[in-house]
């Protein structure tokens, strides 16, 4: 036996001797959730009154603990398009992906390949939409295009699983089961943690069908609004009384006592969920959907009736995120990784709750434009911090990179770091005073038209092309809603002329070519119009 405690001596003494790698609380982990669609106005830190009797208080950690973005924007406010520019940091033009259905060249540079260059473990659970599968990740699972709320199929490895449940909670469990047991602590990591909720049809999880039946959500004072010399607007197909499906959407029934849906064209959302599940909805939705039938609503009062619907369901959605999101917060707690993680919550673009009548995105106006933002980092970034400067979703590679001490390797990138407004060393005077947009996806779902333009603080320009040729502007100042287009206005032509140059000049910049101009055929749009109204 003193042979053995002489062997495990020099056994130990060897171990001490070996090398540890670099220890990873000196670079700062990156952890980055991102929802699909979730409108600022659908965040209590925000302060708007949907979120008076539906508040979001584990998203709302963020802001307590560090940054609020108060003007946070897209460059392209769609799914695909939005996701390629987060990993690229170069705008639709540059990396490819213009519109939904495009395959994103996985082979460019990208944020996750220069973090995991640079030492750090890199990991995405959830919605990718890219096609193809995902590169510069050492752990990948993610949703199958789209995705499903009830028992989605997730892609790891190649191998598709489906696997039962509900997404949030599903997203929320393997991401967190990824840090506590999968990961190498030894690395610091970068972690994409992507949510189908709140995405269309908004269908709550089980514990939540019922949880805002009671409330009353304030009606948008344009929800029925009066389009004039706005002619995208005019045109396009997401309101919510046209252009929701009864069923699929709103989940409204055929008709009194019965629990068959109204108009559902995509049954897969309902018919891939167990017995059990599909039971539970049913009791659940019943009787709301008896009461609505009893009150016979018509005109504007169905109108009415179904943005409150659409505002139930949405928010419940949320209420899972938003848990989701707190179990996160509280492992990073207790683990004391948040001491040196970068925590970030945002949207893939903004979203319509019932202004002007809409649903959806795409447009340049603020609501999809802009799109939430909220980080925190002990330390670094202070408590209650609000960054009012103009920020977008092209600058957050660089950002990351800069927070992960590598911004040397951002090479061709066309955003710009903003660590400087979160630590205090740039005014944010010293950040960029032209934001750039444009929009691809026509025709498509909602065919709103293509358009570009330029925000300053206080002005929007915008151009709408493709099969009209319309050109809009804002005093944002003034008209904050956007409601009157004054670009024919003589008192601000030498504004609007300015606007131009501006608008020429960035473009420049940002190496748009004539080639981003093309028309679709107009077969393909007068074909969409039909099948989309
Ligand atoms: C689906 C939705 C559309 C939505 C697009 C793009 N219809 O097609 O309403 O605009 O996705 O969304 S659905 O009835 O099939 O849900 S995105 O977030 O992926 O860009
Ligand atoms: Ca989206």
């Amino acid at each position: 036996s003193k042979l053995l405690v002489l062997v495990s001596l020099v056994f130990l003494n060897c171990k001490e001797e070996t090398i540890e790698p670099e220890k990873s609380d000196k670079k700062t982990n990156i952890l980055f959730i991102m929802a699909d669609d979730h409108a600022i106005q659908a965040i209590s830190a925000y302060g708007h009154p949907l979120t008076q009797q539906a508040p979001t208080p584990n998203i709302d950690r963020l802001a307590k603990n560090g940054a609020l973005f108060t003007h946070s924007y897209v460059t392209n406010s769609i799914c695909g398009p939005s996701r390629a520019v987060i990993l690229t940091g170069k705008h639709s033009h540059i990396n490819g992906f213009r519109q939904n259905g495009d395959q994103f060249n996985g082979n460019q540079v990208t944020l996750p390949k220069i973090l995991k260059s640079a030492g750090y473990e890199t990991a995405i659970v959830g919605k990718w939409h890219l096609h193809g599968e995902p590169q510069g990740f050492d752990y990948s699972k993610i949703i199958v295009d789209q995705g499903n709320y009830y028992n989605p199929d997730f892609i790891e490895k190649g191998d598709t699983t489906r696997i039962q449940g509900y997404a949030t909670d599903i997203i929320t469990n393997d991401a967190l089961n990824w840090l506590q047991n999968k990961r190498n602590d030894s690395l610091p990591f970068f972690m994409m943690v992507h949510h189908k909720a709140p995405h269309r049809n908004w269908m709550p999880a089980l514990r939540h069908m019922n949880k805002y039946d009671s409330v009353q959500f304030p009606l948008p004072d344009t929800y029925f609004p009066s389009f004039e010399n706005q002619q995208a607007a005019e045109a396009q197909l997401q309101t919510i009384y046209d252009d929701m499906y009864e069923g699929h959407d709103l989940k409204m029934s055929k008709e009194y006592g019965s629990t068959e849906l109204a108009h559902n064209p995509w049954t897969t959302d309902f018919e891939r969920m167990s017995p059990e599940q599909r039971n539970a909805w049913d009791k659940a939705y019943l009787p709301k959907n008896d009461a609505f039938h009893q009150a016979n609503l018509k005109g504007k009062d169905l109108a009415k009736w179904k943005f409150q619907r659409y505002m139930q369901d949405y928010m419940a959605t949320i209420a899972a995120v938003d848990e989701g999101v707190g179990k996160i917060l509280d492992y990073l707690e207790e683990s004391g990784l948040d001491k040196n993680t970068l925590v970030v919550y945002t949207s893939d673009q903004g979203f319509y709750m019932g202004e002007k009548g809409w649903f959806d995105k795409r447009f340049m106006y603020e609501e999809s434009f802009g799109s939430p933002l909220l980080m925190q980092l002990p330390g670094i970034i202070s408590a209650e911090t609000k960054v009012d400067a103009m920020v977008q979703n092209l600058d957050f590679a660089q950002t990351f990179l800069d927070f992960a001490g590598v911004e040397g390797k951002s090479g061709a990138m066309q955003g710009q770091s903003f660590k400087g407004l979160l630590d205090g060393s740039m005014n944010p005077e010293d950040f960029r005073d032209v934001l750039y947009y444009h929009y691809y996806d026509y025709p498509a779902f909602h065919m709103v038209k293509k358009h570009y333009g330029i925000r300053t603080a206080r002005y929007k320009l915008m151009h709408f092309y493709d099969d009209i040729d319309s050109w809009e502007f804002y005093d944002l100042y003034k008209d904050p809603k956007e409601l009157n287009n004054i670009i024919d206005d003589r008192t601000y032509s030498s504004v609007i002329e300015d606007m131009h140059d501006k608008l020429d000049s960035i473009q420049k910049v940002y190496k748009v070519t004539e080639k981003e101009f093309d028309k679709a055929p107009k077969a393909a749009v007068d074909k969409a119009y039909k099948q989309f109204r």
